[in-house]
Parts: structure tokens; sequence; C-alpha cells
């Protein structure tokens, strides 16, 4: 995966305006806020590629990013409390409609703010990507914002909220700083791997 080469493809209003999934995908989803633009943004070492909003719940659409050897897929931001139930229900039909879709997931990013528990959609996002044998990593975002042991501390706390077991993959990351970056590409890197290796049959 070459990260000095990406491009916006489009952004997705609705399900069925979808491109056919030929590519693996790496999908991030997490709530509005959490940091998922920051972080692909840092994965690309482009500002601008994706928008970073200090003022959570804009419109949500399905936006995909073309990289050298997947798409990257940046999905609506959950959990806004302030926006309308119409408006919310459209972002989950958003979401469960992409997942429900026969596409090549490669690997779902699940993103969780370091400095608070998982929320009750963090919870059932994981638990429906596990429930679905889907391959995952959980992402703690904005490590910067804690010390090295409060890090630590949050990492094994969310573990156990979640029910991981050893091998389940969780990484602290700061778009800030760079922490947990390159781990975070192995992982892509390796997913990718295995998807196509799948995929191929
Ligand atoms: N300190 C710190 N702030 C971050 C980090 N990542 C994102 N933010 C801030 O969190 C806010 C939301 O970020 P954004 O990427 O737009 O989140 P999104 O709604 O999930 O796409 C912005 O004000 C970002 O500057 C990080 O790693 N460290
Ligand atoms: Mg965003």
């Amino acid at each position: 995966m070459n990260y000095n080469e990406v491009s916006f493809k489009a952004a997705y209003g609705t399900i069925n305006q979808l491109p056919k999934s030929v590519r693996p995908e790496i999908s991030f989803a997490g709530r509005s806020n959490v940091g998922k633009s920051s972080l692909l943004n840092k994965l690309f070492n482009r500002k601008g590629l994706a928008k970073v909003s200090s003022t959570p719940g804009k419109t949500a659409t399905i936006n995909f990013f073309t990289a050298s050897s997947a798409d990257f897929v940046d999905l609506p931001g959950y959990g806004y409390a302030k926006v309308s139930k119409t408006e919310r229900q459209r972002w989950s039909g958003l979401i469960e409609g992409y997942f429900h879709q026969d596409r090549r997931f490669a690997l779902v990013v699940s993103l969780i703010d370091i400095r608070h528990a998982a929320s009750e959609l963090d919870v059932q996002m994981i638990d429906f990507l596990m429930e679905e044998g889907l391959p995952f990593v959980v992402v703690l975002t904005k490590a910067d914002k804690l010390s090295k042991s409060q890090v630590n501390r949050q990492v094994a706390a969310i573990r156990k909220q979640l029910g991981f077991e050893p091998e389940d993959p969780i990484i602290a990351v700061s778009s800030e700083k760079g922490t947990g970056i390159d781990v975070l590409k192995r992982t892509i890197e390796y997913a990718i791997q295995e998807e196509k290796k799948e995929f191929r049959g």
C-alpha cells in the first residue's frame, strides 16, 4: 500500500448509489467527532483529504477514497444527540445498509475516544462486527490527551468492557502525535493480503 497515492472518489447519500465493491475495503466507523477524518488524513499525510470538523453532526454520507491497494470508506458518524430522530435513522440506515451489502470487507476500523468508555452504540457496532465475523480492529483515538499510564489503563478497561480475548486487536492512536499509526498501517496491510487470498479462493 502506497500511502502517497490517494484520491477522493465520491460521497454517497443513499445505499443504492454505492458503487459495486471490486477492491478490498477498509471502512472507518465511530461516533461523530471521534476523529475518523483526522485519522484518514494522518494515514495519507494529507491534511485536507477528509474534512475535519469541531462541530459534529454534519449531513450523513458515505465517503469513498481510492488508494493504491484498497478503497477507504468513511462511514457517517453515529450517535450525535442533537439531530432529529429521522436524521439519526437515516444514518443508521446507511451504516446497516452498507454492511448488509455484498462487499469486499477487508477491515473495519472501529473508533472509540480513549478518554471514555465505549458507548452503547460503540458496543452495538462491535457486537455486530463480531457476530457477522467481519475482520475488525478497535482503535482508541486522541491518545495524546492522556498520559502513557492512563492510556494503558484505558486500553485495559475498554478491552474488559468489550469482553475481548487477548488476541482481539486494539490500538491506541493519536492523529496529532502520530502514535500507533505504524501499527495501524501494518494491520491494514495484513488485512488487505488476507482478504485478497480469501477473494481468490
Ligand atoms: N488532540 C487530538 N484531537 C483530535 C485527534 N483526532 C481528532 N481530533 C479532534 O477531534 C475533532 C473531531 O475530529 P474529526 O476528525 O473531524 O472527527 P470525525 O467526526 O470522527 O471525522 C476535531 O476538533 C479534531 O481536531 C487526535 O488524535 N488528538
Ligand atoms: Mg469526519
